[in-house]
């Protein structure tokens, strides 16, 4: 059955990866699904044919057959439980990928999204640069928690990469440009082993040649 998601017509990271399809992509590469994808515009993202596929008018959503799924963690969950590669088979230690899966949306994301508004979106308000600082603590608190549990480990669960990482990494991914991610080596070469999975560079290419018109270079 033919997989469709949808992904920015124009990411406005410029097809840096962040937009949130290609965590998605990620996940379908790794399960070896081929898949199509339809590009939205900021408009129609916002218009009755996509808000009938995602009710908060955003991307990226599923689409495969009669089902219509949107938010990528649900959307990773459903392709990892289905395909192999993504979840171990041992109950517990899927369980446990299961639970990365969560704490990388619910525990980490939270605070790397409120540094990316206070960056981009409050950095003109008068209270910006003395909210800053609370801010970047607070990404700084869930990093060190992370850089502890994670140790000399390759991934998450010390074993083998799952859907766990593949979440963990993307989200972790979006706080590069802040320069906090350095400041914990381990976190930062975990982001790295990520990116070197063949499966990541084929969405990360796959996205940059929407938004650029060509392969990545380098
Ligand atoms: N929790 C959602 C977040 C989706 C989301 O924020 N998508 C962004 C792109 S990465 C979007 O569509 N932004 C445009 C908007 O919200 O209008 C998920 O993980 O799927």
């Amino acid at each position: 059955m033919t997989i469709t998601i949808t992904a920015f017509e124009r990411s406005p990271d410029g097809g840096k990866g962040l937009a949130r399809d290609t965590r998605v992509r990620w996940a379908l590469e790794e399960a070896g699904l081929p898949y199509e994808v339809r590009l939205v515009s900021f408009r129609a993202m916002k218009e009755p044919a996509h808000l009938a596929l995602h009710p908060f008018g955003q991307i990226p959503t599923y689409e495969e057959g009669d089902l219509a799924l949107f938010e990528t963690g649900a959307i990773v969950f459903h392709i990892a439980e289905r395909h192999a590669g993504l979840l171990p088979d041992d109950a517990k230690a899927r369980a446990r990928a299961i639970t990365w899966m969560f704490a990388s949306l619910n525990t980490v994301e939270p605070p790397i999204l409120e540094l990316a508004t206070a960056r981009l979106l409050e950095n003109d308000k008068p209270w910006s640069r003395q909210r800053m600082p609370l801010v970047e603590d607070r990404v700084r608190g869930r990093f060190g928690q992370l850089s502890r549990r994670l140790g000399d480990a390759d991934w998450l669960d010390g074993g083998a990469f799952s859907a766990g990482d593949l979440m963990m990494v993307s989200v972790l991914l979006r706080s590069r440009s802040s320069g906090l991610l350095d400041e914990y080596p381990n976190l930062a070469a975990y982001v790295a082993r990520g990116e070197a999975r063949p499966a990541y560079k084929r969405a990360f290419d796959a996205q940059l040649a929407v938004n650029t018109g060509g392969p990545a270079a380098g």
